[in-house]
């Protein structure tokens, strides 16, 4: 197919019935395999696999599945979806198997030598893309709903899949095309124009921006909630960095001593509280004048903290000398050890006092982690760096628009018009190749 267009190929490409193994990788009760391609390719495929009468629309059947040499591969239940009422808006044919994952791989091959090819990452969704089954903010929400680490943010996923995110920016986006046709027609044929009507519309562009900033700056807590929340525990050798992680997860992972220097890679271990995913990393503790072995568990140390959502500055308490006012929390240990009127003094600096004996003290810090990570649940959060720029955009546009107003009609109709353009952007209305690309290389194979 030398010399072939790139837009040749890639039709060809779509006319390909792609096939994969869907479930998980290892043994399960049911393994699933999936193929999608256009009716008469994915018919030619299932004759060869699964002899018999022709598969009704969407109705499971149990079948015996034929490998290559015509032998009984396995007794499986098979369906198939019509088009475009199917995941990929092609003809879909489902094959539930035993989870036995030798069958399931031999009947992956016997789908590709039946004329299938085994599909990229994430390729059934993106044929959902561009069928118009799904918008990109929906593939997104795929994408979450399968890593979602938490009942959260299963909920944040489905959210943005049954399009309560797509509503909003349509909403927004007539708002704006709507403001702008009445701009233009200001400057042709302003006698039809209801210059209040207009104005009250100028007037609104401010809330909208101020909405439009908002929702982006919820991207953090979107993201933090579908790929969990990293907290860093870090501070200097024998604050109580351990003990606290250990408290915190509920039982004894790290190694915890009076010795100073113990800890050296970075322990971590991922807990769920309240439906909500945390990542809990225990960290060397900082010290000047230390071997090369614990020199570099000082350095893993700093590295973890700067990847870090959320650090927990962890201090012995009977040393803190004065009041805590940076952004991080800061936590003062030994509280055990303190008498009232010191835990009375650190409290008022603004420390939170936890000891491994003391629970109340835990749960309030556990409390004040769910507190800065997850904020108002019912909140509709952003989740991707592309959805926060692609709002910035339409943001910007607007505060572009506002100082021109009804003095620069055409420039400011120009200005919303655009917002509106980074609107439907936001929704994948236009989008790259790049930026499909690096969408579903994350994917699993198989959805
Ligand atoms: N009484 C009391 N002892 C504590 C408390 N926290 C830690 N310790 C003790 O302090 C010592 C050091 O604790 P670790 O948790 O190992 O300290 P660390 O910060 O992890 O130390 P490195 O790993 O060396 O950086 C151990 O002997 C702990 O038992 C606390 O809240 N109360
Ligand atoms: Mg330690």
């Amino acid at each position: 197919m030398s010399g072939a267009s790139p837009e040749l190929l890639a039709a060809v490409r779509l006319q390909d019935v792609i096939a994969a193994v869907s479930s998980p990788p290892g043994r399960g009760a049911v393994g699933i395999v999936r193929a999608s391609g256009p009716a008469d390719s994915l018919d030619s495929v299932i004759s060869r696999l699964l002899p018999g009468a022709p598969l009704p629309d969407r109705r499971l059947v149990l079948r015996s599945l034929r490998a290559p040499d015509g032998s009984v591969l396995d007794r499986a239940l098979a369906v198939r979806f019509v088009g475009p009422r199917s995941y990929t808006g092609e003809d879909v044919l489902e094959l539930h198997l035993h989870g036995n994952p030798v069958l399931l791989r031999e009947a992956l091959r016997a789908l590709v030598l039946a004329g299938a090819r085994v599909a990229e990452p994430g390729e059934f969704t993106r044929r959902a893309l561009g069928n118009g089954r799904l918008d990109l903010v929906q593939a997104e929400a795929v994408d979450a709903l399968i890593r979602a680490p938490s009942l959260q943010a299963t909920r944040l996923a489905q959210r943005h899949l049954g399009g309560e995110l797509k509503q909003r920016l349509t909403a927004w986006r007539d708002e704006l095309l709507t403001l702008a046709v009445a701009l233009e027609a200001l400057v042709d044929f302003p006698e039809d124009v209801d210059e209040g009507q207009l104005s009250a519309g100028l007037g609104s562009v401010a809330a909208l921006r101020l909405q439009m900033e908002q929702l982006a700056a919820s991207t953090e807590r979107g993201r933090r909630l579908v790929d969990g929340c990293r907290v860093v525990l870090a501070g200097p050798v024998n604050a109580g960095k351990s003990t606290l992680f250990n408290a915190l997860l509920g039982h004894r992972r790290a190694i915890v001593s009076a010795v100073p220097g113990t800890t050296r890679d970075v322990v971590s271990e991922s807990v769920d509280w309240a439906g909500l995913s945390f990542r809990l990393e225990d960290t060397a503790g900082r010290r000047e004048g230390v071997d090369a072995v614990e020199a570099e568990g000082i350095s893993r140390s700093v590295a973890a903290e700067a990847l870090a959502d959320l650090v927990l500055q962890v201090r012995d308490g009977r040393a803190v000398q004065g009041p805590w006012d940076e952004p991080d929390f800061g936590v003062a240990t030994h509280a055990d050890l303190l008498d009232a009127e010191r835990r009375t003094q650190l409290e008022a600096w603004g420390w939170q006092l936890v000891s491994p004996s003391e629970e109340p003290g835990i749960e309030a810090l556990r409390q004040r982690l769910l507190d800065s990570a997850a904020g108002d649940t019912d909140e509709l959060l952003l989740h991707t760096e592309r959805q926060r720029q692609a709002l910035l955009q339409a943001a910007a546009a607007l505060a572009e628009a506002e100082p021109f107003g009804l003095d620069e009609p055409v420039l400011c109709a120009e200005a919303v018009r655009r917002s509106g353009t980074a609107l439907e952007e936001l929704a994948g209305a236009w989008t790259s190749e790049g930026v499909l690309d690096a969408l579903f290389t994350r994917f699993c194979i198989g959805k």
